[in-house]
């Protein structure tokens, strides 16, 4: 993959080697493999295209490396090696060459050199690598094979693990914000299955229109035939200072000042008749804003299922509970990519006045991938 320009016959001790990469973990990799563990980088540069191609194509690091004078190590034919001068088609490929500023003995420690061969394993093994250890580190595999149908997967699939997380990031954030965001009404009823959280959840709503947002939100409980059960909402409506109705016809006027929340109780997922019924309670009581509540925590069959029935009765917006409990946020990003329902809000915990976020995305993002991975991409740049 590196194409070695220039650099071999006259490979001498002291001289410093320019490289022109796409990353600086790229940077480390041929720096290690061309010039051996000695060898130091002396200046990394950002260099773009001119005009018009800096926009088209990505930017590259110019690194200046040189072998410390000290190590008076004997000079192999490596970097001259036509072997590693390997045919270029690959417009990208860094280049190693000398830099015009002579100095220092150049060095290189032999068998960490490798062959054509090994080198055309390491090849593969590097423009797959980042998506094998994505895969290997719980990366659901829909979102990456989602991935792999971007524009621009030719080009992800070939970058550095430090880089593609980052084009990754950038992808996904990109498709998040293009994602149609429905405000809500003054009327929010959070509906979905038994135990997803939709009373903790509508208990962080109001300590947030209280606390956050300094407005006097309303309650209105309803049975629908179901009982559902109130002691927690109740007591947390008295300590936040909120009226709790259970008669539809007992609740004042809503406005965007005085929003009114509607706990419904748990609609079973085998019950779609249960479903169909609320959806005619939510059109009598005129309420806009569906928010479909999902524990993150469930598969991704269960999920869907919800989003469907949810759907179906016309849900607007999207609640994701239990992501404490997740290991990563990866299996959510196709379910909120792929559906109509506005991200409202996460919730992170039991704590009804905290363990909450309306900032759907950095959530998202936070907990897209394992930290170990991001700390295997930064070394890379810790090395240089
Ligand atoms: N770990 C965790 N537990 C939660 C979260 N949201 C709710 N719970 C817990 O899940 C259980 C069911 O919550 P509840 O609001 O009563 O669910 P509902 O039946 O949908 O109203 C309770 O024990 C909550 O404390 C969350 O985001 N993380
Ligand atoms: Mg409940």
């Amino acid at each position: 993959m590196e194409t070695l320009t220039d650099n071999h016959s006259g490979t001498k001790a002291g001289k410093r080697f320019r490289l022109t990469v796409k990353s600086a973990e790229e940077a480390v990799r041929v720096i290690r493999e061309k010039l051996g563990d000695k060898a130091r980088v002396l200046s990394v540069r950002q260099v773009g295209g001119e005009g018009l191609k800096k926009f088209i194509s990505s930017p590259k690091l110019e690194v200046i490396a040189e072998i410390p004078p000290e190590d008076q190590l004997v000079e192999t034919e490596n970097l001259d090696n036509p072997k590693d001068q390997i045919a270029n088609s690959e417009v990208n490929s860094p280049s190693v060459a000398p830099s015009a500023s002579p100095s220092v003995k150049p060095s290189t420690n032999e068998s960490s050199i490798p062959t054509a061969t090994e080198e055309d394993i390491l090849t593969d093994s590097v423009e797959s690598d980042s998506f094998k250890i994505l895969a290997k580190t719980g990366f659901d595999s829909q979102l990456l094979s989602d991935i792999s149908s971007w524009s621009n997967w030719n080009s992800i699939k070939d970058l550095s693990l430090a880089e593609s997380l980052k084009e990754i990031t950038i992808g996904l954030s990109d498709r998040f914000r293009s994602l149609k965001v429905e405000p809500t009404d003054d009327r929010i009823a959070l509906i979905g299955a038994p135990g997803v959280g939709k009373t903790t959840t509508l208990c962080k709503f109001l300590a947030h229109e209280v606390f956050m947002n300094k407005k006097t939100p309303n309650v209105l409980k309803v049975e629908n035939g179901v009982p559902n059960p109130d002691d927690a909402l109740r007591i947390f409506c008295e300590v936040v200072g909120v009226t709790l109705y259970r008669e539809s016809n007992k609740t004042p006027d809503s406005s965007m000042d005085s929003p009114l929340y509607l706990d419904f109780p748990g609609l079973s997922l085998g019950q779609a008749d249960e479903w169909s019924r609320t959806q005619e309670v939510l059109d009598d009581l005129n309420v806009k804003t569906r928010v479909l509540v999902l524990n993150a925590a469930y598969d991704k069959q269960v999920l869907s299922k919800s989003i469907n029935l949810g759907n179906n009765i016309g849900a607007t917006h999207l609640a994701l509970t239990h992501f404490d409990e997740l290991s990563n946020s990866t299996k959510l990003w196709p379910l909120l990519l792929r559906n109509n329902l506005s991200p409202l809000c996460i919730c992170n915990g039991q704590n009804v006045t905290g363990d909450f976020s309306t900032n759907v995305l950095n959530q998202m993002i936070s907990r897209t991938f394992p930290e170990e991975l991001y700390a295997r991409g930064f070394s890379s740049y810790r090395n240089i």
